[in-house]
């Protein structure tokens, strides 16, 4: 394997994966998402990265001062478009090496894939990653731009409810909702429930992991046997909650409370 840094940079950089495993890698966790994830879906997860830093390597090649993207290709063609300040800020953009302790499963992108804290995966997470070309959103557009996608596609705050799940019923007393919500590289500063529309109910939050990961959310209710629409909402640690309006996943990422229905039984 070669990754090639290529276009508008003072040099071009080649880098082989003996050479990337010499590095001094660091370790994140970071929850990366798809935009087709509808709201309350499962395209989302967190795990452990092991990488090197991608604005080292971008520093070795010196991005000229009119650039403002970086197209990431894959061994099959695919490209990613990224803002060159989110690779090269403080954030961490990895070039990832290891998964959860382990090398890079194949499937996620062995022998390496860019994880970018912040945007989805479509416009940054680039799997079996070859080259970074350095670029300019005005002269180049990734795979999904023209397949009527958005140019740009940082990650949504939201929530989830997993616990009760949708359209169970559970018995009467107290019962804990519990679920995940994220708000990448801001963190999450407030995950609240509501029953039937009436009034909202801040959840017990449990420490994140880093502002770049989801965090874990539970709140005890006390119901009496009926039907109830119970939504959740979370609002981030610069006190932006996450929008209520429902849209779909397209063009950059769908939007609404996730809703379930719970069956309360005596
Ligand atoms: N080479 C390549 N990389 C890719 C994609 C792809 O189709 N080809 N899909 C992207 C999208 S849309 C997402 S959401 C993530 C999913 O990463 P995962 O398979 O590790 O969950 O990979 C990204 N990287
Ligand atoms: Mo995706």
């Amino acid at each position: 394997m070669v990754l090639r840094v290529t276009g508008m940079v003072e040099r071009e950089v080649e880098l082989d994966f003996a050479s990337l495993l010499a590095k001094p890698l660091i370790e994140r966790h970071v929850t990366i998402a798809c935009v087709s994830n509808p709201v309350g879906g499962d395209l989302i997860g967190n795990a452990r990265w092991l990488g090197w830093p991608v604005r080292e390597l971008l520093g070795q090649a010196g991005p000229r001062a009119e650039a403002d993207m970086v197209l990431s290709r894959s061994a099959d063609g695919w490209t990613a478009g990224t803002p060159l300040e989110v690779l090269t800020d403080n954030r961490d953009a990895l070039l990832a090496v290891g998964m959860n302790g382990e090398p890079l499963p194949l499937e996620h992108g062995f022998p390496v894939r860019l994880v970018v804290p912040g945007l989805y995966g479509y416009v940054s997470a680039t799997k079996w990653v070859t080259e970074l070309k350095v670029t300019r959103f005005a002269d180049d557009a990734a795979y999904w731009t023209p397949r009527g996608w958005s140019e740009r596609g940082p990650i949504k705050t939201s929530s989830r409810i997993d616990v009760p799940r949708g359209g169970r019923s559970v018995p009467a007393g107290t019962i804990t909702f519990g679920g995940v919500a994220w708000a990448q590289h801001t963190g999450i500063g407030k995950v609240e429930l509501r029953v039937n529309r009436g009034p909202w109910r801040e959840a017990r939050l449990a420490p994140g992991i880093s502002v770049d990961t989801w965090y874990q959310w539970t709140l005890d209710v006390d119901l009496t046997p009926g039907q109830y629409e119970v939504q959740v909402r979370a609002t981030d640690l610069r006190g932006a909650s996450q929008d209520e309006e429902q849209r779909p996943v397209a063009p950059d990422g769908a939007t609404g409370f996730h809703t379930v229905r719970v069956d309360v039984k005596s």
